[in-house]
């Protein structure tokens, strides 16, 4: 639906994963927007899902309706011209009184412009919101109407964070993501989503950060898959991954993938020492 692409843009860093899967996002990552005396914390959650069965679905529901608790305002992102009946129960999950504001996403993929307002009409009818905000996550250049409507809805009080700062994780955090979106981009069907990444070290130099991770699967036959023929397919995620790091933290990664066969695991990698990564530059 875009909402991961969209936190990137308001931000104007690649901090969360984005891809063409569904459940990219598995874990809630906090990105904030500093606005002049106006400061956004946008959670990014797992999308909540209604027509995937299981224990995954059922967990990132749980993770996404989490994420509710406690905030101003909610910007609801949809797709233009798709609103269907899992999306009419996504509406009606979210609490009452609490300030919705209807993203709708994707707007430069309409054939026809003309559709978006007979759609408003129709998203329009199904539950109340604090206002309408069309527009295309990965075209626009100004985000301000969708600022200014949450703005609305804020709290006035002394800034939270730092003006410099990006989010509340670390580049481990954010080393291990990027890792997981290339496994989402180089790998088939469902094998991204039985893949763990884990960082073995992480050591931060002065300009440079080297990194040394594994890719964890459950089976050999999934080790080979992930490696592929002469490693191509290994070399091809691991330098994807190192140049977003690099353009993400604004220095040199030196990065160290390896492929583990780990039967049993269970995925939970320890954060360390994680400071939380902001736009400041490196002196
Ligand atoms: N054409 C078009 N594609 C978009 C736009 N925004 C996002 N996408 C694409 O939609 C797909 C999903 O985007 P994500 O940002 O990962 O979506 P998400 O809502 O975070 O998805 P999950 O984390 O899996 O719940 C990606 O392939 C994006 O490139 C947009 O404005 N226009
Ligand atoms: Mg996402």
């Amino acid at each position: 639906m875009g909402k991961s692409t969209l936190l990137n843009r308001l931000i104007g860093r690649k901090l969360a994963i984005v891809s063409r899967r569904p459940q990219t996002t598995r874990s809630q990552l906090l990105g904030i927007v500093t606005d002049g005396s106006r400061q956004f914390g946008f959670v990014d959650t797992p999308g909540l899902q209604s027509n995937r069965s299981g224990h995954r679905s059922r967990s990132f529901n749980r993770e996404a309706v989490q994420a509710l608790e406690g905030v101003d305002a909610v910007a609801w992102v949809i797709e233009a011209d798709r609103f269907g009946a899992e999306d009419e129960a996504v509406g009606a999950a979210l609490p009452a009184g609490l300030p919705v504001v209807l993203v709708i996403n994707k707007i430069d993929r309409l054939a026809d412009k003309r559709s978006l307002l007979p759609f408003i009409d129709r998203v329009r009818a199904s539950r109340e919101f604090a206002a309408i905000v069309p527009v295309s996550a990965e075209r626009d250049a100004d985000f301000s109407p969708l600022l200014d409507a949450l703005a609305e809805h804020l709290p006035r009080q002394p800034l939270l964070y730092d003006p410099d700062a990006l989010t509340d994780r670390g580049e481990r955090h954010l080393a291990t993501e990027i890792l997981r979106e290339k496994l989402f981009r180089y790998l088939g069907a469902e094998l991204p989503y039985e893949c763990d990444v884990r960082i073995d070290q992480f050591e931060e130099l002065p300009r440079l950060r080297r990194i040394f991770a594994t890719v964890l699967v459950a089976k050999p036959g999934q080790k080979a898959i992930v490696i592929g023929e002469g490693g191509v397919q290994l070399k091809a995620i691991a330098s994807a991954a190192r140049l977003d790091m690099e353009s993400l933290f604004g220095c040199k990664v030196y990065l160290e993938l390896w492929v583990k066969v780990e039967r049993n695991r269970r995925a939970k990698a320890s954060s360390g020492d994680d400071r939380p990564l902001t736009g400041r530059d490196e002196g």
